[in-house]
């Protein structure tokens, strides 16, 4: 099926805690999209090629500390300094698939004690994804995945009280841009147990969506 001109590329989001298979499922689908012949590309957030997704490196690998609220808005900077690239893309038909996004930016930071709604101001207004992925598993499964623990944040007890604020985002994104936007998936199973359940849900969303780009939290 050929996406049709007035249509743009859809905006994806996957989400979900560190080890939960969220980056394995981002290529996998935009490798699925580009064989079967639709323009597709990845953004991953933090982007740490920048010079500011250089400074989350190194806060994340504890190569470097920083106060809280900084950290914060730096992830949101990263986030504003590929914005305009994704509308860009969106406008001229390319799906965006982007691993994590404002989402992780306000769990995370929420569950280290910062208040929830200083964590969603600097994202507003943001591209609004069209869709959003959030892939949920058992924290043991998750621990048990190699690597886990290599960086920061990558504790148990921080990955459930970030698994409490990822509740209350969804809660937000439901009640300020509706119940489609907002799509919980079981992640357990193989890999292409989760890749075919993702392709079920997702449905022909990647041949194109109609309307403007939304605004985020707006
Ligand atoms: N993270 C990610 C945040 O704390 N805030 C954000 O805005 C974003 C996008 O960074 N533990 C956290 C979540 C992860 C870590 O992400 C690095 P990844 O997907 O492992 O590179
Ligand atoms: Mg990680």
């Amino acid at each position: 099926q050929s996406t049709s001109s007035s249509s743009r590329g859809a905006f994806i989001v996957f989400e979900g805690l560190d080890r939960c298979g969220k980056s394995t499922q981002v290529s996998r689908l935009v490798d699925r999209l580009e064989r079967e012949g639709r323009k597709a590309r990845l953004q991953k957030f933090p982007d740490r090629t920048t010079a500011i997704g250089k400074m989350i490196d190194a806060y994340l690998q504890s190569k470097a500390e920083m106060d809280d609220h900084a950290i914060h808005l730096l992830f949101s900077a990263n986030r504003w300094e590929c914005a305009a690239a994704i509308k860009r893309d969106l406008e001229q038909g390319i799906t965006v698939i982007a691993d994590r996004y404002a989402f992780s930016g306000i769990a995370f930071s929420a569950a280290k004690g910062l208040p929830f709604d200083f964590c969603l101001q600097p994202d507003k207004s943001l591209p609004l994804p069209d869709l959003t992925l959030y892939l949920t598993l058992p924290q043991e499964e998750a621990s048990g995945r190699s690597q886990f623990g290599e960086e920061r944040y990558e504790t148990v007890s921080m990955q459930q009280a970030t698994r409490k604020q990822f509740a209350l985002v969804a809660q937000e994104v439901i009640k300020i841009h509706g119940e489609d936007r907002w799509i919980e998936i079981d992640a357990r199973g193989t890999i292409e147990e989760l890749e075919d359940r993702i392709k079920g849900l997702i449905g022909n969303v990647t041949e194109g969506v109609n309307g403007d780009i939304g605004r985020l939290w707006v």
